[in-house]
């Protein structure tokens, strides 16, 4: 992608209304645009992070066996009725009404649209267990949408509904839906903590939470100190029976006649809760009827349990856990792009040859571009690269061309070298990038 071309409208100034550093950085890195309280457009430097999100959920899903639907986003009342929810949701539920005067809402979550697809078609105990899943805006009236998309009332969440025929399935599909969401956020880039949770209005009696620990989150959590060994190691290589056995030892609400973890071992501090999972039972397939018959041929309502991933909050939680007074970190897995490549003199023969040269190998080998052809000052370009924060710079145009050499700077290290353009090449393509990606 060229610059010169893209919709990237970065900001110099930091935007007053924006009390965090990922809301900052999000409006002065041209990602997002506010269209009224809580809600917001996406622009296309930010929505291409959004989908490399949605991409590794999708895959960690996939391999957790659930299965992809696409739920409506508007939903009848008359369904919220059955499950005993319509009045008990209260205000953060957005109500409307269409031209003949039907109650309508657009869906905070989806456990009773969900439960109705499952009863219509699934009838006996040998189709379970199932686990299907959706990525889809959901509208929460939120009292105080703040911090930009971290707490919006318009935002995008991966909601999946597991079906069981007994408890130990549900634990077992829970368990597995554990270790998804493990591996989905390691593979993201981010920690993030499990923590025993309130079950709110979703309800049920065992639920976790997965918290980004950042000095800006939301919520207090308390948890073992062994976990911050993980922020510093190898994500790639997290391992996921030590982490298993961590959880256990983590909890919201500090008790200490209940804790499990040494005192001189826990720890407390603020965290940006990214995903939650809940077992309920039968909470809603008792009163909707969602009902199988089981081997001895009776009718029972199926177990089951739901699993969300703030898709959108995760934008905002991954800056908050990376970046620097100059701007984002990118993790490489979910960076826009993974180069940048700068042309420091526009129009200068020698300059403007080696970065189109390189901007046309890397292109050829599938790495992720965006080259800055913009006839800026030096200073103005490096800015604008430190604060979209792609994981590699490459500069061309500096003291080094002149000995037929090219800067290559890693953004998270800062780390510099100077190689030649065949050097560059090799250092991005194939064997050390997949799918377009740094790894
Ligand atoms: N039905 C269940 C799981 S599918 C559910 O709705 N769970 S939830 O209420 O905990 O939401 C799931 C995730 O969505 C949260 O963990 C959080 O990361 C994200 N989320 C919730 N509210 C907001 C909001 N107002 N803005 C951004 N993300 C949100």
């Amino acid at each position: 992608m060229r610059w010169s071309t893209y919709f990237l409208p970065t900001l110099k100034e930091v935007p007053v209304e924006a009390q965090i550093p990922s809301h900052r950085l999000m409006l002065r890195a041209g990602m997002i645009c506010l269209s009224s309280s809580g809600i917001y457009t996406w622009l296309p430097f930010g929505l291409r992070v959004l989908k490399n999100i949605e991409t590794i959920v999708r895959e960690e899903q996939e391999r957790a066996g659930a299965q992809e639907v696409l739920m409506p986003t508007i939903q009848s009342a008359d369904l919220w009725r059955e499950s005993g929810r319509y009045d008990d949701y209260g205000k953060e539920m957005l109500r409307i009404r269409d031209r003949h005067e039907r109650e309508m809402l657009y869906g905070p979550t989806n456990e009773e649209l969900i439960t109705d697809v499952f009863r219509r078609f699934v009838k006996t105990y040998r189709d379970l267990p199932k686990n299907l899943y959706q990525i889809q805006w959901k509208f929460r009236d939120e009292i105080r949408p703040r911090f930009g998309i971290m707490r919006g009332r318009e935002f995008l969440m991966k909601d999946n509904y597991s079906f069981d025929i007994d408890k130990e399935g549900a634990y077992n599909s829970y368990r597995k839906m554990f270790e998804a969401y493990l591996r989905t956020f390691a593979r993201l880039g981010v920690v993030a903590i499990p923590v025993k949770a309130d079950s709110g209005a979703i309800g049920g009696d065992m639920s976790q939470e997965f918290h980004v620990l950042a000095e800006t989150g939301e919520s207090k959590v308390f948890y073992d100190v062994a976990f911050e060994e993980l922020r510093h190691k190898d994500l790639a290589s997290l391992d996921i029976e030590k982490l298993r056995n961590l959880y256990a030892a983590a909890e919201e609400k500090h008790d200490p006649q209940t804790c499990p973890v040494a005192p001189e071992n826990l720890k407390e501090a603020r965290g940006i809760e990214v995903g939650h999972i809940f077992y309920f039972g039968t909470k809603y397939s008792e009163p909707m009827k969602a009902t199988v018959t089981g081997e001895d041929g009776q009718l029972i309502p199926v177990e089951m349990g739901s699993y969300g991933i703030g898709v959108s909050r995760l934008v905002a939680a991954i800056i908050e856990a990376s970046h620097d007074a100059a701007g984002i970190i990118w993790p490489e897995s979910v960076a826009p792009f993974c180069i940048g490549l700068i042309n420091l003199k526009v129009g200068n023969p020698d300059t403007d040859k080696a970065s189109e040269t390189l901007y046309d190998a890397l292109q050829k080998e599938n790495v992720e571009v965006l080259y800055d052809d913009r006839d800026l000052r030096a200073g103005s370009k490096f800015a604008d690269m430190d604060l979209i924060g792609l994981p590699w710079q490459i500069v061309v145009g500096g003291r080094s061309l002149s000995m037929n050499k090219i800067e290559v700077k890693c953004r998270k290290t800062g780390l510099r070298e100077d190689l030649s353009i065949n050097e560059v090449i090799k250092k991005f393509t194939k064997s050390t990038i997949s799918d377009g990606k740094c790894v």
